[in-house]
């Protein structure tokens, strides 16, 4: 297989494009397609608790003092080792939203299909476009992307990165893939039909998530804080800070524009948060707990959300199946 090479792409030019609101070869615009779904997230109107006025004030103390997450240029201060370990201790369940009047919507879910999924591709980054899903796998000397067949699990095509670098986030925008790595600093566009290098773009901090909104690409870096790009530039845009309530999401992974929002699996957990691009306010918890029938090792967690002509997938690090599921609104007690 071939490998990627940086100074090979980085010194050809990527063919200009009017923008993210163009179509995809079969016609669709993407916006329009990704605006579709079963499940229409409800957005609750509550404002802010009058008794926790205090408490934002402290923790904008904080953050103006630098005691928060810090900023994007200076990189996500959480560290994994080189097989993908992560000093920090994920979210934990104490952390589930409460059920109190304005709280996000929660969701389980039941599985429509289920699909093979290769047990050696370390998940980092997943998307569909409706017929042939593209994966980026992570881990150093074993990072891809890769172009799937959905219903046989087999890699149709794939290139393999550079043995230092480590494969993360991945979207499809218009007829393009890009892909990041973790802390390389270093983001790839490839031709979606074959997967062909066609140009190199850096960015700030550390590379985890990454989708696309029709306008902007949306990426993660681990903390609670999603960046849009220019898709062209890759210029920074805007950021915000996702929060629950006044609680911040930290651990921010794979992304998915579902809807008009953000869907974000929160690392090392089985949840997934529905965001509100304006506002980074959470909307919606989605619980996908008891999908694999017996857990697997602990860094085999939940990082793989696809979505396209209403159909929403979901694996896992080293899953080895593939989840087409609908979700279902639970009711509020
Ligand atoms: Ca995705």
């Amino acid at each position: 297989m071939d490998h990627v090479k940086c100074q090979q792409v980085a010194n050809r030019s990527e063919r200009k494009q009017p923008g993210c609101s163009t179509v995809f070869d079969d016609g669709k615009d993407v916006a329009r397609r990704r605006a579709r779904t079963r499940v229409q997230p409800k957005r609750d109107s509550t404002g802010r608790l009058t008794t926790c006025a205090f408490i934002l004030s402290i923790l904008a103390a904080l953050a103006a003092i630098g005691l928060t997450s810090g900023s994007f240029d200076s990189g996500n201060s959480r560290s994994r080792d080189e097989s993908g370990y992560e000093s920090d201790p994920p979210v934990s369940d104490s952390e589930t939203p409460s059920s109190s009047s304005g709280s996000p919507n929660t969701y389980s879910y039941e599985v429509v299909n289920t699909y093979p999924h290769d047990r050696h591709a370390f998940s980092q980054g997943l998307d569909f476009d409706g017929k042939t899903l593209f994966e980026s796998t992570g881990k150093y000397g074993r990072s891809t992307v890769r172009r799937v067949n959905l219903e046989t699990g087999k890699v149709e095509k794939q290139l393999q990165l550079d043995p230092r670098l480590f494969g993360e986030g991945l979207t499809l925008c218009n007829d393009k893939v890009i892909q990041l790595t973790w802390r390389h600093r270093l983001g790839y566009v490839y031709d979606a039909k074959t997967l062909k290098p066609l140009r190199t773009f850096r960015y700030d901090g550390e590379g985890w998530g990454l989708t696309y909104d029709g306008d902007h690409l949306i990426m993660s870096d681990g903390s609670d804080k999603l960046r849009f790009l220019d898709p062209i530039s890759f210029a920074h845009v805007r950021t915000i800070r996702v929060k629950d309530g006044v609680r911040s999401v930290r651990d921010l992974n794979e992304l998915e524009f579902v809807n008009g929002e953000v869907l974000a699996n929160i690392w090392h957990s089985d949840r997934i948060a529905m965001i509100s691009p304006e506002t980074g306010k959470v909307t919606g918890w989605i619980d996908l707990s008891g999908l694999l029938s017996k857990p697997l090792g602990p860094e085999s967690v939940l990082n793989g959300i696809a979505y396209e002509d209403g159909r929403l997938f979901v694996t896992g690090k080293n899953w080895p199946q593939l989840f087409e599921i609908e979700l279902v609104k639970k009711s509020r007690k």
